[in-house]
């Protein structure tokens, strides 16, 4: 009796779990804004980006938490803020911060889910050492980094072959990104019946090496090279120096380049977009296993890029500021029953509001410690009463704060940039020093993070 009486409690449970909607949980690396899906005058076409957003919301002012994969990805997958983990670096050591912090793959586990992964889900740290195996029930790692045998292009160096760029590998099937879809493809077509599943599936591209196959390459020949201003450092204030010249060995070094051998510089910039060509036919691959799978239609989809890139505007290449350009984000929630087919929501959100939103869309048990706000309010209303502005930091002490029409950054000096974007969206005239702009800045100022946690110490080898 006592045996029947489990089974029967046990049935029951897999049937509640059941009901719940699978998840789908797409990251994509260092892709900024320049694609057709938030610029639709951008060459980069991404149709099945678009595709996505038209069977959910598109946030056209989505922002990363962190403008580096490492403190972005831990504040996004724990709903935690650099500023209350104290992982401010790429190499901090996020678990050694929070051992006991429940990841959303955990939260999605422990209420029934099979909870399964593969590709870049954590940053790519000491061959993968800061992946979660408590997060996943099964994961297939992100394939080992690949380079051609020689460096094909005159990229400026760091060390490794890492700011490559070009037309490789020969054949699509030997990437990393064809074998992360490969195995995303194979676990949405075995979906356990008996629970609901959460899938995570970490897109590469469009992450240096800028290599994608030849195909991707085609048809970007005549390329616009991004908009700068030549004096645009002029108005930058001290912090932002100081932190930013530090980062422009790849600007510097592709000047020099562009200097000796004419055209380097455009080269470059075709290898990025076919990158993001390439990203964005991997997910229509992962689309298409989805749209023919049986629970298909019912799954929640949650599509975000790790942070944006500068591909020279404001004299800088890399990630690793507070700029829009690093920071702004392409975004997309699909949540069956809740968003409207092809709704547009343009309130400035942080992606420490994907833990919350999860739970909340799942039926979860939500959590207080969480610094982020579910958005599941604007999911069902995207013109709903939003009084929070997405909130940015790059280190200890430097933070961005968007609203609707303005930046505002902070840098730990106390020197600040304030940037109109209803007239100047390249933030080429820093408006902080105006004494008519001060009302602007201390609205801004109210959402700097009131305390600031230590930062945690690297992983090492
Ligand atoms: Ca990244
Ligand atoms: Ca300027």
């Amino acid at each position: 009796m006592r045996a029947f009486l489990i089974l029967l409690l046990v049935l029951a449970g897999s049937v509640r779990a059941a009901d719940k909607p699978n998840v789908l949980f797409i990251a994509v690396d260092d892709m900024n804004d320049w694609i057709s899906l938030l610029d639709p005058d951008s060459p980069i076409k991404t149709p099945n980006l678009e595709r996505l957003a038209s069977r959910g919301m598109l946030f056209t002012r989505a922002y990363c938490a962190s403008a580096a994969c490492n403190p972005s990805r831990v504040a996004t997958a724990t709903g935690i803020r650099p500023t209350t983990s104290g992982v401010y670096g790429n190499k901090s050591d996020w678990r050694k911060a929070m051992p006991d912090r429940m990841t959303i793959f955990q939260r999605f586990r422990d209420a029934g889910y099979f909870v399964t992964g593969a590709g870049k889900i954590f940053h790519h740290h000491l061959d993968g050492a800061f992946h979660d195996d408590a997060s996943f029930e099964s994961f297939e790692p992100m394939r080992e980094q690949l380079y051609p045998e020689e460096k094909l292009n005159r990229s400026p160096e760091y060390g490794s072959p890492n700011t490559d760029w070009g037309v490789w590998p020969p054949k699509e099937e030997e990437s990393i990104d064809y074998h992360t879809v490969e195995s995303a493809i194979e676990r949405i077509e075995n979906t356990p019946d008996d629970r609901p599943q959460f899938l995570a599936c970490g897109i590469f591209k469009p992450h240096s090496p800028f290599f994608a196959p030849k195909a991707y390459h085609e048809g970007f020949e005549e390329i616009p090279l991004p908009v700068r201003k030549d004096d645009d450092w002029s108005d930058l204030p001290s912090g932002a120096v100081e932190l930013m010249a530090k980062k422009k060995w790849f600007w510097k070094g592709m000047m020099e380049v562009e200097a000796e051998f004419p055209g380097s510089y455009r080269e470059f910039i075709r290898s990025y977009a076919a990158c993001c060509r390439f990203a964005d036919a991997s997910i229509g691959r992962v689309l298409d296993a989805l749209d023919k799978s049986p629970r298909g239609a019912e799954t929640i989809i949650v599509l975000w890029s790790d942070h944006g890139f500068h591909l020279g505007e404001k004299d800088h290449i890399e990630k690793f500021a507070l700029w829009e350009k690093t920071n702004h984000i392409p975004f997309v929630v699909v949540a069956p029953g809740v968003t409207e087919p092809e709704s547009v929501c343009e309130v400035p959100v942080d992606l420490t509001c994907v833990y919350p939103t999860l739970l909340e869309l799942c039926g979860i048990e939500p959590d207080p410690k969480c610094d982020g706000k579910s958005i599941v309010p604007l999911l069902r209303d995207p013109a709903a009463e939003w009084e929070t502005p997405a909130l940015m930091t790059y280190g200890r002490g430097n933070h961005a704060v968007r609203s609707k029409r303005w930046r505002y950054i902070r840098y730990a000096d106390g020197t600040e940039e304030l940037y109109d974007h209803s007239v100047d969206p390249n933030e080429w005239n820093n408006l902080a020093g105006e004494s008519e702009m001060r009302a602007v800045i201390e609205e801004h100022r109210q959402w700097l993070p009131k305390s600031e946690a230590k930062k945690v110490s690297d992983l090492k080898k």
